[in-house]
């Protein structure tokens, strides 16, 4: 059974995230069914992309899929993993894709989301960073995806406390374009898209690139990679990113240890 649905009209295509019994939850099955309807959006030159949930969906995805998230000793969020091949997907892509949402947007899905070109959101949508509740080390790369999102201090606290944003705070922070009214979510989404898919669609890539390389151009130094990946390391070999893994599969809340 497919987990995302697709449709195009004339330039414009869509994505439809359809695993509402799993909240949406970033599998690799449903990463590698994105993937592939990306691919074929591609190959047919389309002009621009929307990505969404169901209508009324309370859950626009739950993020990484926390099932699959291996069981210690092993970098959970390493070059590989499904999250980080669909963020650098959407980044290279060289069509623009806009989410439209509406629901919760937790963890990996936030940086998906974030990682999209133009965001539209209705007033049910919120944003947590959560990897502070698993004791999971964020990857270097998805901290610059949040950090080109929204100012430092306000991405500090989001990771700190792993609460979510509601929307009207989301758009104020400037992480999204639009708030709109669910009854007009559709509209203004589609009418970026038509806007986007009338004008020069190379000059339009060309940017997204362009883009996408000024964002990127932070340099670390070899040391400072090395030092952020041996403190990532730290934290997936402890106990508590065992005990995080193990609270969400008992339905509890964990009790870190800070070990
Ligand atoms: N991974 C795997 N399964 C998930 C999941 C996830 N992230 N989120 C939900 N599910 C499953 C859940 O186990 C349940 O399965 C079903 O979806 C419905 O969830 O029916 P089953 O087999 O028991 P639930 O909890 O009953 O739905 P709800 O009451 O509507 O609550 C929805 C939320 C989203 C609030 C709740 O499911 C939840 O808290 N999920 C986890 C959200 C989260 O912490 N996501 C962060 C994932 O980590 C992540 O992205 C990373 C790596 N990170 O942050 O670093």
């Amino acid at each position: 059974m497919s987990l995302i649905s697709t449709s195009r009209d004339e330039w414009i295509g869509t994505i439809t995230l359809d695993n509402a019994e799993k909240r949406n939850a970033l599998s690799s099955a449903l990463i590698n069914e994105l993937c592939a309807a990306l691919a074929a959006f591609r190959d047919d030159h389309l002009r621009a992309v929307v990505l969404r949930a169901k209508p009324g969906v309370t859950v626009w995805s739950a993020g990484f899929n926390i099932d699959e998230l291996p069981v210690g000793h092993r970098d959970p969020l390493g070059w590989d993993d499904p999250v980080r091949h669909l963020v650098r997907e959407i980044a290279r892509y060289p069509i623009p894709v806009i989410a439209m949402v509406e629901g919760g947007v937790w963890g990996g899905a936030c940086e998906v989301v974030l990682a999209c070109d133009i965001i539209v959101i209705g007033p049910t949508a919120t944003f947590a960073i959560t990897p502070a509740k698993l004791s999971v080390p964020y990857n270097i790369s998805g901290m610059l995806t949040f950090l080109n999102a929204a100012p430092a201090c306000i991405v500090r606290e989001m990771a700190f406390t792993a609460k979510p944003v509601n929307a009207a705070r989301a758009f104020d922070l400037g992480m999204v374009n639009h708030v709109v009214p669910i009854e007009e979510l559709e509209a203004v989404t589609y009418g970026i898209a038509k806007d986007i898919a009338a004008n020069a669609p190379l000059a339009v890539s060309v940017m997204k690139e362009q883009l996408r390389i000024l964002e990127g151009a932070h340099p670390v130094s070899p040391e400072g990679f090395e030092r952020l990946q041996g403190l990532r390391r730290v934290v997936y070999d402890s106990q508590d990113y065992l005990e995080g893994l193990r609270a969400f599969k008992e339905k509890r809340k964990p009790v870190f240890e800070g070990k």
